[in-house]
């Protein structure tokens, strides 16, 4: 693995850094300005202003809280080294968040001391009924004498603190499906020309079984299992669904007495594998073609040679350094008058807290809640597929970002850590920072004599998260007027259907076909983030302001004009907690208003929310009422929605509703239950501080463009965060960098920082003006390149002779790995 925090290329003494493009470094450098030398970085010495509250455990952190937890709960006999679900162990810990009510002071009122420091365990815990998962609070950290262990029950709306793990072992259900495939394998052969082999599942020419991970029936279990071809070279096993489908009933929690039912194959149930064997021999049997690997899965084409294939497309450089600041310790970032600290968690990845802009409080957290795919179909797999990726891990999957490629070559990165089963996981450079510059400026204008331009320079925390088939790309990115943008981009594998070409069945109504015996297979991505604005302080309101038409009477219209069509703004105030979809015709701006605090206008501080930057409005989820979600993701079903902030709400979803859709340990809708955002009269109790849940996403419609990959440039979203009012002019002209470009020699006019006498009149300016002036002179604002660089290769290519990435244990959208099966992976990885 290469090291990516040294960048030799970095100059300290200058602040400049523009995006320039390789064809500009062609040229040979002028030898009268030599080109600037490339200093060694120096340690940055930038502290946060305090420390990170939300900072995940650290492995000694980790370390003394299994070490307390194996103390004080000896009497569960807690496994370090688990063989089964049916033993006690301490699945995962983490920083249990602090209460918001418990950080303002020390965040803003300058409060001596930091709020109390507490984890979180999940603990593997077999009680009467079954295994269940069981959530506790540990603290105050460091542990001490007065350190205890409670029941972590304020964040869970349920009541409840645990769930049931209705997997009881993944290993076993593994073993039962190869068992099945086996015992099918002369059906296999005859229809699909190949067998499970149970003694090697990664043999290439084998096939695979595997159960669909998302439905979970009250009481008992039925499986659908489907036959894969693996697909080992690119990882496309989710392109290779081979038709066939097994049901099993597996209710009885003893896996022995699980059994085959039905069989799935061309739209035909058979009621076990004996009439499904029957009816092959039946001459009017109805085949229909296999779903076969090739080069068609792979992901890359070496040997196409089209003209400029063999040039190196433009890189961005940053030959003088960042103008951010870092302090790597405390994960504090500030840039440009934002300021923001970074924290990650195993189930959410990347959030923000504390983030301010010019001083004033914007937003107290920013962060990723879940992660929905929700698939639709008239086959048993992708009838009912449903994944929420906070399940399988969306920090532990945010995996090495591949430098110069991920993220430009000079970009910063982090490293995250994350403690299952009594290890720390280290995920190295899975964070990136950088600052990019767009194509395109932020402002320009061509005046009658001049013209001038702003860049449009950018800051970006980047990480992706690989889960199973998919890669997300979640991006949190600042611009320099005070905007903030959550952009979210899928690539990867999609998660096909078999397509049976058969004119009978509704398969079209679900996907196109994109192989020989493939369907793109429809599915809706929502993805949701809370963002609890502060705007100007914790005290706001939310207002949708109405674009409307009307008709009008004016007295200055009269009497030609006795009405007249037009529009207006009305505002309309969002009183209770609700879920709200974007406007038709964008007719409505979302806006947080401070209640309290105005700019230099009078007006109130605002930041309006707005669907951004992507492929067309952000959706929410299509179903109602989805039968195989029930009320473990009701967030999906609305665009937007408004609560009051409360420190027993802090999340909208729970990873572990995946075990218990029906009955969720955080039902969103006891959350959203339209409880009043009425404050400020005497007996209200609501003190006016509202969070903002929203979803990014896609309606995925998968066509042959998808194949092998999904596409990010089409496949993005965003919602963005727009300063409204908030500052009494446009914040970024103190921070661009641009310049001021005079139009033709002798017409002045219009230079920036020059004042007009206002007694003169035109003549007189633009004479004294073309005396004193070099009329030729560009003006800049902020500095520009004014020598050639050279540029150690790095910068534009990082070397990756030699790289090798850390094993990853990517999930296979399996157990294995969770909750349900870590102990088949621990043992796996020696642990
Ligand atoms: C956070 O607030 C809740 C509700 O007031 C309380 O029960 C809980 O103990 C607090 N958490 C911590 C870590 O102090
Ligand atoms: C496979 O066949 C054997 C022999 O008939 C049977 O005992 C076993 O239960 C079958 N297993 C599965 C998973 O179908
Ligand atoms: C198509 O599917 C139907 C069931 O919907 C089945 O009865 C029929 O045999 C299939 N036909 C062909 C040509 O595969
Ligand atoms: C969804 O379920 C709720 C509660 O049962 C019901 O009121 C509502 O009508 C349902 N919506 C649809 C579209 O089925
Ligand atoms: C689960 O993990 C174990 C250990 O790494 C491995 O042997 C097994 O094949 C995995 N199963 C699946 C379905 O990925
Ligand atoms: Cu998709």
């Amino acid at each position: 693995m290469i090291e990516l925090r040294s960048r030799p290329w970095v100059l300290l003494s200058s602040l400049v850094a523009l995006v320039v493009f390789v064809a500009f470094l062609i040229f040979p450098l002028d030898h009268e300005h030599s080109p600037v030398e490339y200093a060694l970085e120096q340690p940055h010495s930038y502290k946060a202003p305090r420390q990170n509250v939300w900072a995940e455990l650290t492995e000694s952190e980790a370390a003394d809280v299994n070490a307390f937890i194996l103390k004080e709960f000896a009497h569960l006999d807690l496994k370090k080294h688990p063989k089964s679900a049916r033993d006690n162990f301490i699945y995962i810990v983490e920083t249990l968040k602090p209460n918001k009510t418990d950080a303002v002071s020390y965040l803003y009122d300058d409060g001596p001391s930091p709020p109390e420091r507490w984890a979180k365990a999940a603990i593997a815990q077999n009680l009467e009924d079954g295994p269940y998962i069981i959530y506790y609070m540990v603290g105050p950290l460091p542990i001490s004498k007065d350190s205890m262990i409670l029941p972590l029950e304020y964040t869970f709306n349920s009541g409840r603190n645990y769930v049931p793990n209705p997997i009881q072992d993944f290993a076993a259900i593994q073993d039962f499906a190869s068992a099945m495939a086996e015992n099918v394998s002369d059906i296999t052969q005859e229809l699909l020309g190949a067998t499970a082999n149970r003694a090697d599942p990664n043999d290439p020419h084998g096939l695979l079984a595997f159960p669909r991970g998302s439905r979970i029936e009250t009481g008992g279990f039925t499986l659908w299992m489907q036959f894969y071809r693996p697909g080992m070279g690119s990882g496309a096993r989710t392109l290779l669904p081979q038709g066939i489908y097994a049901k099993v009933d597996a209710t009885s929690s003893d896996i022995n007495d699980w059994s085959v039912g039905q069989f799935y194959y061309n739209g035909v149930v058979y009621e076990d594998a004996e009439e499904f064997r029957a009816a092959l021999d039946d001459p009017d049997f109805e085949r229909t073609p296999a779903n076969l690997d090739g080069p068609w899965t792979d992901t890359e084409d070496f040997e196409s040679h089209p003209a400029g294939r063999e040039l190196p497309p433009p890189v961005s450089v940053q030959p003088y350094g960042p103008r951010y600041k870092l302090d790597r310790k405390e994960r504090y970032v500030s840039w440009f008058g934002f300021e923001f600290y970074i924290t990650t968690a195993q189930a959410t990845g990347v959030s923000l807290f504390d983030i301010r802009f010019k001083g004033e409080r914007v937003m107290y957290e920013l962060g990723l809640q879940e992660a929905m795919a929700h698939y639709a179909g008239d086959d048993p797999m992708q009838g009912g597929l449903e994944f929420l990726d906070t399940f399988f891990g969306m920090g532990k999957n945010a995996f090495e970002l591949v430098p110069g490629y991920d993220c430009p070559a000079y970009a910063d990165y982090l490293d995250s850590e994350w403690h299952q089963a009594y290890q720390t996981h280290h995920t190295p450079n899975s964070i990136c920072i950088f600052e990019y510059t767009a194509d395109y400026l932020l402002s320009r204008h061509t005046a009658q004599y001049s013209v001038t331009v702003s860049r449009n320079t950018f800051l970006t925390v980047r990480s992706v998260s690989t889960v199973g088939n998919y890669d997300y790309t979640i991006d949190y990115i600042f611009y320099m007027d005070g905007t903030l943008e959550v952009k979210v981009r899928a690539s990867g594998f999609i998660f096909g259907a078999f397509y049976t070409a058969n004119n009978t069945k509704s398969e079209d109504e679900y996907g196109h076909r994109i192989h020989d015996a493939l369907s793109s297979s429809m599915h809706d991505h929502v993805i949701n983030f809370k963002a609890d604005l502060d705007v100007a302080g914790p005290t706001n309101d939310m207002v949708r302001m109405a674009i409307e038409p009307m008709t009008s009477t004016y007295e200055w219209d009269q009497p030609e004009q006795p009405k007249r069509n037009t529009m207006h703004l009305v505002e309309y105030q969002v009183t209770e907690e609700t879920g709200i979809d974007w406007p038709k015709n964008s007719g409505e701006f979302y806006l947080v208003y401070s209640s309290d605090k105005k700019n230099a206008w009078g007006e109130r501080k605002g930041y309006r929310i707005t669907s951004g930057t992507g492929m067309g409005s952000t959706p929410h989820l299509t179903i109602f009422n989805s039968t195989t979600l029930g009320d473990s993701a009701r967030w999906a079903e609305h665009d937007l929605w408004v609560l009051q902030q409360k420190d027993t709400e802090p999340r909208s979803a729970d990873p572990l509703n995946y075990f218990a859709p029906h009955d969720p340990i955080i039902d969103f809708t006891k959350m959203a239950d339209h409880e009043s955002l009425e404050h400020g009269a005497p007996d209200t109790s609501y003190d006016g501080d509202l969070v903002i849940y929203f979803n990014v996403g896609a309606h995925h419609v998968p066509h042959s463009g998808d194949v092998p990959n999904t596409l990010m440039h089409t496949s993005a979203s965003s919602v963005m965060f727009v300063p409204h009012n908030f500052n009494d002019r446009d914040a970024s002209r103190e921070s661009v960098q641009g310049v001021r470009l005079q139009l033709q020699g002798k017409k002045s006019g219009g230079f920036a920082g020059e004042e007009a006498d206002p007694n003169d009149d035109l003549k007189t300016r633009m004479g004294r003006r073309s005396k004193t002036l070099d009329k030729t002179k560009a003006k800049y604002f902020g500095a520009t390149y004014d020598k050639g660089i050279k540029l150690p290769l790095e910068a534009l290519e990082p070397n990756m002779e030699g790289y090798v990435s850390k094993e990853h244990g990517v999930t296979d959208l399996s157990y294995n790995g969770s909750a349900a099966g870590v102990w088949h992976r621990e043992e796996a990885f020696g642990g």
